[in-house]
């Protein structure tokens, strides 16, 4: 079976106003749409249906798969990034609010510092909450680069590429991040991928 796109967690007016109906309209139901055809098309002529996301991610990584690792890799990011949001304000709890105080000092601290790694990296890209050697980290990723390629376990992302924000906030990045962060981080979902599964949560059979 081909890859589909996911349906979003909420209803896409949910997340207003700091992400907009419009915005989802594009995002969801066109930008994401497209890498889920272009991915299919190259399965198809590949030969490849039937592998998982996560397969033809980590199996894909040479510069000569560039063309599929881009759109697989995408339909996966963006999967997941759907589910790092919600319309329910939440705060991080439990063993989770306690590593971010042992690793980043407070929960403030850790939103600046993912802040500024997201709206510092440099054209198209991710930011990234990840777990390594059981530690939590902020990192960022190019393009369409993707922890999953890295054998490192995904936590949270925020899309910095400019189509997730242009809608309603033109230009200014800082404002989409600092909206983002503050008011929808899904911090339930964050605390469900210290298991290390977070890669399956977003994954799908092609
Ligand atoms: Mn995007």
């Amino acid at each position: 079976m081909p890859f589909t796109l996911p349906e979003l967690p909420y209803a896409p007016d949910a997340l207003q106003p700091h992400m907009s109906k419009e915005t989802f309209e594009y995002h969801h139901g066109k930008h994401h749409l497209a890498y889920i055809t272009k991915a299919n098309e190259l399965v198809a002529e590949k030969g490849l249906g039937g592998a998982s996301l996560v397969d033809l991610i980590k199996n894909h990584t040479s510069p000569g798969d560039k063309p599929l690792f881009n759109q697989v890799a995408q339909i996966w990011n963006h999967s997941f990034f759907w589910q790092c949001l919600s319309p329910k304000k939440q705060a991080p709890t439990g063993k989770l609010a306690e590593m971010i105080t042992r690793d980043f000092g407070s929960h403030d601290a850790l939103l600046k510092k993912l802040a500024a790694e997201s709206v510092g990296h440099f054209a198209s890209g991710w930011g990234w909450l990840v777990l390594k050697d059981d530690k939590l980290a902020v990192t960022s990723y190019h393009d369409a680069d993707t922890p999953v390629a890295h054998g490192v376990a995904p936590l949270f992302t925020l899309d910095v590429w400019e189509h997730a924000y242009y809608i309603d906030y033109r230009n200014a990045r800082p404002k989409f991040a600092e909206a983002v962060l503050n008011n929808l981080v899904n911090w339930e979902f964050v605390a469900q991928n210290l298991d290390g599964k977070g890669a399956s949560r977003a994954d799908q059979k092609g």
